[in-house]
């Protein structure tokens, strides 16, 4: 079999040869090269046999995300070098598309998250009979838009939305971005969100303006960092409390909004719109409240709050809906359905509500238009939690189309999740969940609570550089980005 692909690859890159030309040959031998099937991942059985795992790329020093630009194009965010590596038909080129000056990368800081509206918004995959709420997720209240829909789309189409901490000296202003110069304010940092266009004709990126400016301090740890843009060129951000628990966003002090705390940028999933001519969309499920009452005015840049830390975000391509995952202090990471105005209970509850005896709804800062719900699915002892992907492609088999990828940081593990056909709720999978369990075992409560209630959850192991994204690829390939080895893993039906 092994050897029927290389042959078949061999002949497509003859076929390329020809069709091409010049640098083409380098191209080819990385691509077989990456064909060696790196032996310590392995797929779990009971999900088929046809999936294998190949070397995709590797010479990255700590990716954080990446993002398919085109066909041939893959933009790779470095954590501590402030570089956007480019790989370009297959190559990693040496040269960044940008570097990030003045970066902090203390922990858990530094460049961080990427986002780029790479599908066409006309085209939207509507699953049968879900035509009504999809209009009413993704169209429903946006009538503020700057652009009409062809606009925004326009408008968006070289736009390359990045996330990182930055050393800010404060008498630069807010645009300030890419000088050489020391700044002795170094304890003033900031987490920002900065629009760049790419330039494809040299692989670049020019940075075009500030979007948010959000805290960084006190400590360098729950900066959150991932974003991402939904069909309509919504920007949604994640940021964690920073450690700090003292703002209502953590629902401090508790039980109803404290206006001696008030929203701060954190703690949330803040929500923008590019192509909105305020930047914030009247959409948002605070917006009228921040109107209303000047002292919370970062209100209206809340799309949910009541968040810990996260690593991961992801949109539903089906119903535009958010899943995010949650970082715990001890126990209960979380997967979450990320609803408008969702509080997901930080300080005061991690996992599940029944899993939480000492609190309940009613210490929650519930403001106008939030609700709380429980995780969609928790590990009890924390995994390390990163990203979520919706897998957009029926490639690695039909049953996998549309649901869920998750990574972790702590163990190398690829898990699967199943959505039902509302879209709103994990599927248990019998046949896969139950075949491993002591009859005083459960995952029909949706806890992963140990070692074997676990494993079934458990896709693709053995990622020994860690998972920082995932990512559809233009090829339908599931692609997994790998933190301490920098390496990009690619699975492929075999
Ligand atoms: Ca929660
Ligand atoms: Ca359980
Ligand atoms: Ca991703």
């Amino acid at each position: 079999m092994r050897g029927l692909v290389v042959l078949s690859i061999m002949a497509f890159a003859a076929i390329m040869m020809i069709l091409y030309s010049s640098d083409l040959l380098y191209i080819v031998h990385n691509q077989i090269i990456s064909f060696q099937n790196p032996s310590n991942i392995k797929i779990n059985k009971n999900y088929g046999t046809d999936i294998s795992v190949e070397l995709f790329a590797k010479g990255l020093t700590r990716p954080t995300s990446m993002s398919f630009i085109n066909d041939n194009t893959i933009l790779i965010l470095e954590k501590d070098s402030g570089k956007v590596r480019v790989i370009s038909h297959g190559v990693l080129l040496e040269k960044p598309a940008y570097t990030i000056e003045n970066l902090s990368t203390q922990q858990e800081q530094g460049l961080l998250g990427i986002a780029f509206k790479n599908k066409s918004f006309t085209n939207l995959s509507l699953a049968s009979g879900k035509t009504q709420s999809i209009q009413e997720n993704l169209l429903g209240k946006h009538n503020d838009l700057l652009f009409s829909q062809k606009g925004t789309e326009n408008y968006l189409k070289d736009k390359v939305y990045l996330y990182f901490t930055q050393k800010v000296s404060e008498n630069k202003g807010l645009n300030y971005i890419d000088s050489n110069e020391d700044s002795d304010s170094s304890n003033n940092l900031r987490n920002r969100v900065y629009e760049f266009n790419f330039n494809n004709t040299d692989n670049s990126l020019v940075p075009n303006r500030l979007l948010l400016d959000l805290p960084a301090n006190p400590r360098p740890y729950h900066n959150g960092g991932k974003i991402d843009i939904d069909k309509l060129g919504n920007l949604y951000v994640t940021i964690g409390d920073l450690t700090a628990i003292n703002s209502s966003m953590q629902n401090y002090p508790g039980k109803k909004l404290d206006l001696f705390f008030p929203p701060n940028n954190t703690s949330g999933i803040l929500r923008i719109n590019p192509s909105v001519s305020m930047l914030i969309p009247a959409s948002n499920p605070f917006y009228n409240q921040s109107l209303e009452n000047k002292t919370l005015g970062s209100l209206s840049l809340y799309y949910a709050y009541g968040i810990r830390n996260s690593f991961g975000l992801d949109i539903d391509p089906v119903t535009g809906r958010v899943w995010d995952t949650e970082n715990s202090e001890s126990t209960y990471d979380e997967l979450n359905l990320v609803e408008p105005g969702f509080n997901s209970g930080w300080y005061k509850i991690m996992g599940p509500l029944n899993r939480n005896n000492d609190s309940n709804v009613l210490d929650l800062v519930m403001l106008n238009g939030s609700h709380y719900s429980d995780p969609e699915f928790s590990w009890r002892n924390p995994i390390g939690v990163t990203d979520v992907e919706f897998y957009e492609s029926s490639k690695l088999g039909k049953e996998f189309e549309n649901n869920l990828f998750v990574g972790d940081i702590n163990n190398g593990n690829l898990y699967f999740f199943k959505l039902n056909p509302d879209r709103n709720k994990i599927v248990h999978l019998k046949s896969i969940y139950d075949s491993k369990l002591a009859s005083n075992e459960s995952i029909e409560d949706f806890v992963a609570d140990n070692k074997s209630e676990l494993e079934p959850y458990i896709f693709a192991q053995g990622f020994d550089g860690r998972i920082t994204d995932i990512q559809t690829g233009p090829d339908g390939n599931l692609y997994i980005l790998s933190y301490f080895d920098g390496k990009i893993f690619r699975l492929v039906n075999s």
